[in-house]
């Protein structure tokens, strides 16, 4: 069993003030290219199919051609996709059950009542049956009336208990999980500028609740990594997204299942986007000397180091490049500038604070009896 595992499209998505029509185009043209060469017996996409809830309609074409592209493909190759976080699950379930019959299965919402379940594809090859599961983006709240007790309220809890309920054969079968949730477990995930998530932290799911999956095909993280084990993997975005993946290598995934309990054979096919991101750094003089013909065109983001700051340097950049995502001076000056704020922001502690407060409102420090006082409702305060 051989499926290409997509997530994190982000149709729709600018890249600073460019719009990324042209290179998701081609990108995922090359996608559809390499479904004909190889036939894969699925193509499995972990969700954010678009960039934001409500797509342009430019985005929804783009994804149509996509679809369409792979689905004149004979024999025809199941297609299995979840919404991610980006998504709106209603829009992206339109007309589903039609899809379902040309072999599209798209899962937009998790499980919302005890009556629903996690979506089950199960597709066969010579080693016998491989499930697939769908489990769409969710919060803990989404999926609260599922169960009759009373749920904590992590993501953890949630992702374990709903796919405790499914009953899954994890010792004869071979089994696929599909899932756009921030997991985590053993080293820290690499993150970049163009995922968003939920201040704190609060939503991570712990992997050891999938670990028992022969593969689980994840999406959110937009660097492509594993997560604690081999077999658990974020593909990663098939294009840069943002200045912070300069140094990324974008791939295809593809995943090979043989016999239960082998472990998956993973190829990380190369991609040819039509502009690469670049970061580059230095004086203006430099920056133009040693422009490369082949990178005129990539989307470059540029510091520039000169300590005598350089007339119009944007307009010189641009006689030589043709996609500026921004232009940033690194010198003497406004390192200086940077430190000046940094000062202003430091935090004094609190007793400092308040005896600065007194003085400027009585006119005279405050008497020891008066710090003694002040200590003692600050670690009250403290302690509350
Ligand atoms: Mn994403």
């Amino acid at each position: 069993m051989k499926f290409f595992h997509l997530s994190d499209l982000h149709i729709g998505k600018q890249l600073h003030h460019y719009n990324l029509r042209e290179d998701q185009e081609v990108i995922l043209g090359e996608v559809i290219r390499y479904a004909e060469e190889l036939h894969p017996d699925a193509i499995v996409i972990a969700g954010d199919i678009y960039d934001k809830s409500v797509p342009s309609a430019e985005a929804v074409t783009i994804f149509d051609e996509f679809l369409t592209g792979l689905s004149v493909i004979e024999p025809g190759i199941p297609i299995l996709i979840i919404s991610g976080n980006h998504d709106s699950a209603e829009r992206l379930q339109y007309a589903s059950a039609i899809l379902k019959r040309h072999q599209i299965h798209l899962a937009g919402n998790a499980p919302a009542t005890s009556a629903e379940h996690m979506e089950k594809v199960t597709l066969t090859d010579e080693y016998g049956e491989v499930d697939f599961y769908l489990l769409p983006f969710l919060k803990p709240s989404y999926v609260r009336n599922v169960f009759e007790e009373e749920m904590s309220e992590t993501y953890t809890e949630a992702v374990k208990k709903l796919l405790d309920r499914e009953k899954i054969d994890y010792n004869s079968k071979r089994n696929v999980l599909i899932s756009h949730q921030f997991y985590t477990g053993g080293s820290k995930p690499e993150t970049c500028d163009s995922e968003t998530f939920s201040v704190g932290g609060i939503d991570n799911v712990d992997v050891e609740s999938v670990k028992n999956f022969d593969y689980v095909a994840l999406g959110h993280l937009h660097g492509p990594q594993t997560v604690g084990a081999h077999h658990i993997r974020y593909c990663g975005t098939l294009l840069k997204y943002s200045v912070s993946e300069w140094k990324h290598k974008k791939t295809l995934t593809v995943v090979t299942l043989e016999e239960n309990g082998k472990e998956p054979k993973i190829e990380l096919l190369p991609l040819h986007p039509i502009r690469n991101v670049q970061k580059k750094r230095g004086s203006l003089r430099e920056i133009l000397d040693q422009a490369l013909e082949s990178e005129k065109d990539d989307y470059i983001s540029v510091t520039l180091t000169d300590e005598i700051d350089p007339y119009k340097p944007k307009e010189q950049l641009e006689k030589v490049f043709t996609h500026i995502l921004e232009v940033r001076v690194d010198n003497t000056r406004t390192r200086n500038k940077l430190q000046e704020m940094d000062e202003e922001l430091v935090v004094k502690d609190p007793l400092e604070s308040f005896a600065d407060f007194y003085q400027e409102i009585q006119g005279k420090p405050m008497n020891e009896e008066e710090i003694k006082i002040m200590l003692e409702i600050l670690e009250d305060a403290k302690e509350g």
